[in-house]
């Protein structure tokens, strides 16, 4: 594989990424409930500090200021312990991440939570084409190390219930092994 700079952290960082309606917040609210590692929601970051360029009208999302959010999130990473909650993957380090977990839903049942959420059809549709595509998958093998990109269903309560056990029982493993 490729080489990783050493980065030492006595705790994980997670990534949890994956098409937005996906599950990304709720299993990482409860990742970290269960793993005392700490949520990071990059979305709130980006709109409580401003971390963007304005809104996209067309898209109705922010135009992200990539830069200003990596320094942000910079002394954030360094000692570790971090649950990264973010629907796109592709711009942050790689040497941040222990572990990518990508989440993934069938279209039967993506289509009508994005649909409650009051998105518009328009985000809807691209929503839906965005995890049809497995466009978060595919960015996520392309910038993480294999070994450490994870793709899990998130389509039900029970497989949430279980992703969440699997991340514990991961992080658990992580201190054994990084025990100094
Ligand atoms: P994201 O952060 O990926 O946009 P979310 O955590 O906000 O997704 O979840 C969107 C909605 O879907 C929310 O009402 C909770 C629900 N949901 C998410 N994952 C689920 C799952 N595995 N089983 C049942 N409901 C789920």
């Amino acid at each position: 594989g490729r080489e990783v700079p050493h980065f030492p952290r006595d705790l994980p960082n997670i990534l949890i990424t994956g098409t937005p309606g996906t599950g990304k917040t709720t299993t990482s609210e409860m990742a970290a409930e269960a793993t005392g590692l700490t949520h990071l929601n990059v979305g709130d970051l980006v709109k409580a500090k401003s971390l963007h360029e304005g809104l996209d009208t067309e898209f109705d999302s922010y135009i992200l200021d990539e830069d200003k959010l990596i320094d942000e999130m910079e002394e954030m990473m360094k000692p570790g312990g971090k649950i990264v909650d973010f629907h796109t993957c592709d711009i942050f380090p790689e040497r941040w991440f222990d572990l990518v977990i990508v989440l993934r839903t069938d279209n039967n049942v993506l289509y009508p939570r994005l649909e409650s959420r009051g998105y518009s059809p328009k985000k809807v549709n691209e929503n839906m084409e965005c995890e049809i595509m497995q466009v978060v998958l595919e960015d996520a093998r392309e910038s993480y190390a294999e070994e450490i990109v994870i793709e899990l269903q998130s389509n039900s309560i029970d497989q949430m219930e279980e992703n969440v056990s699997r991340i514990k029982a991961w992080k658990d493993q992580w201190i054994i092994n990084n025990r100094k």
